[in-house]
């Protein structure tokens, strides 16, 4: 090994760089959403970039991307990293970008001080994390861990009609890569994120060691009324489905998070048919995004919601509908390894504090493959979702270092007596 493995800065920062050029937006944001043209470019980008280390690349059924660096022990379940480069329709340079990239420099960085390692360590870039192009959200990561992709996702539509099937054919196909299986035993997973919310920056500590993410639900509400000529139509003679929509998000705007700091509720979407100005819907159509850290909470919440929603209808004389696109329980990570990316803050010299994510992530879902861990640096204003999301440069640079750090422990190529690497048996409380 020649010398300690260390993240080349310069090197980080001129890839979030390049990479924030495909799909940069007018306003210095990025718009590469899922399973687009945007999407399959940085892929290839990142794939040529592994090639050239002589990393090898491949890619699972769910279109997720794996860069492996391989250890002496082929047999042994590799260390996972990763995160998604798809991005919100008005999304930021470093939701997700940040932790493939890192995670990649981490790579680069282990390869330079030629680390040998037993196990492999791979970069996984997860397919359609946000879910805003094709519900539901950490579509790749899901696939992952139930080892399988269900049928009815390939129906999926997005917002721009196109079929998820179709896309997720057409990105497979552009990146020609031996086909990885969906789903495969890993030892543990690491992933680097921003926090998105504005904890960390107002405290100024560099590095948040993530003991959870909150549950979130996200609910299709759908109300079907009758269309009727806006001008010669009495209230009598009305059945006016957005009149029972904006009577029920009256009820649950004022109800719900100033009741209750902790819960999230949110309508981002929402279209109305015929969508004409001078004719009473047929039908509208809204999504629900709701959060909360406590499980029973969530569920006594969208119950509420049901309720509501059901009264406001019965009382416009509307037929209501409600699907549920993404269910995710809250999920803690186990202590051993929030433990060990304290330590790996310690040992990279930098504050850290213990959080809850206010996101879903997809280790949402690795955390039921194997110990898992996230690691959040601050973000500006705690924006994201957001063109004007940005990390101040030596934030991403910690958090790529502790991202080292713990890399480097778990793979026992570290000095870390008090973090030994995985058991050589595989996953573990590590
Ligand atoms: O919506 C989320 O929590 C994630 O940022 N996609
Ligand atoms: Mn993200
Ligand atoms: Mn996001």
């Amino acid at each position: 090994m020649s010398g300690r493995p260390a993240i080349r800065a310069e090197r980080l920062l001129e890839r979030l760089d390049r990479f924030a050029a495909i799909g940069a937006t007018a306003k210095g944001g990025v718009n590469r959403q899922a399973l687009t043209e945007g999407d399959r470019e940085v892929r290839a980008m990142l794939a040529g970039l592994a090639g050239a280390r002589g990393f090898s690349v491949a890619q699972d059924e769910a279109a997720n991307l794996f860069l492996r660096r391989e250890g002496t022990d082929a047999g042994l379940p590799p260390l996972l990293l990763g995160s998604h480069l798809d991005t919100q329709p008005t999304g930021g340079r470093f939701d997700g970008a940040l932790g493939v990239l890192a995670a990649f420099e981490v790579l680069e960085a282990l390869e330079d001080a030629g680390v040998v390692s037993e196990r492999a360590a791979e970069v996984a870039v997860w397919t359609n994390e946000e879910g805003s192009r094709f519900a539901p959200g950490a579509m790749g990561s899901q696939a992952f861990a139930a080892r399988a992709l269900p049928p009815e996702w390939r129906e999926a539509r997005s917002t721009d009609g196109a079929r998820l099937g179709t896309e997720l054919a057409a990105t497979i196909a552009a990146l020609p890569v031996p086909l990885a299986p969906l789903g495969f035993p890993i030892a543990a997973y690491l992933e680097l994120h921003i926090e998105q919310g504005p904890v960390l920056e107002r405290e100024d500590t560099p590095i948040g060691v993530v003991t959870g993410i909150q549950g979130t639900l996200w609910l299709e509400v759908e109300i079907t009324g009758q269309a009727a000529h806006a001008g010669t139509t009495p209230l009598g003679f009305r059945r006016d489905p957005m009149r029972a929509a904006a009577a029920a998000m009256a009820e649950l705007y004022g109800g719900i998070m100033p009741a209750d700091s902790d819960a999230r509720f949110t309508i981002g979407r929402i279209e109305a048919e015929p969508g004409s100005v001078n004719a009473v819907p047929e039908r509208v159509r809204f999504t629900i995004d709701l959060r909360h850290p406590d499980a029973c909470e969530l569920a006594a919440l969208a119950l509420r919601i049901r309720g509501v929603l059901e009264s406001a209808c019965a009382e416009a004389g509307c037929a209501l509908s409600i699907r549920r696109l993404v269910d995710m329980p809250p999920t803690a990570f186990p202590e051993a390894m929030v433990e060990r990316v304290e330590a790996s803050a310690r040992r990279a010299g930098l504050a850290s504090r213990r959080i809850v994510s206010g996101a879903f992530h997809d280790a949402l879902y690795l955390a039921r493959c194997a110990p898992t861990a996230m690691i959040f640096c601050p973000c500006r204003d705690g924006i994201s979702h957001n063109e004007a999301e940005h990390v101040e440069p030596r934030f991403a640079v910690a958090g790529a270092t502790v991202l080292l750090e713990a890399a480097l422990s778990l793979l026992g190529a570290a000095d870390t007596a008090s973090h030994p690497p995985i058991a050589a048996s595989g996953p573990s409380a590590a």
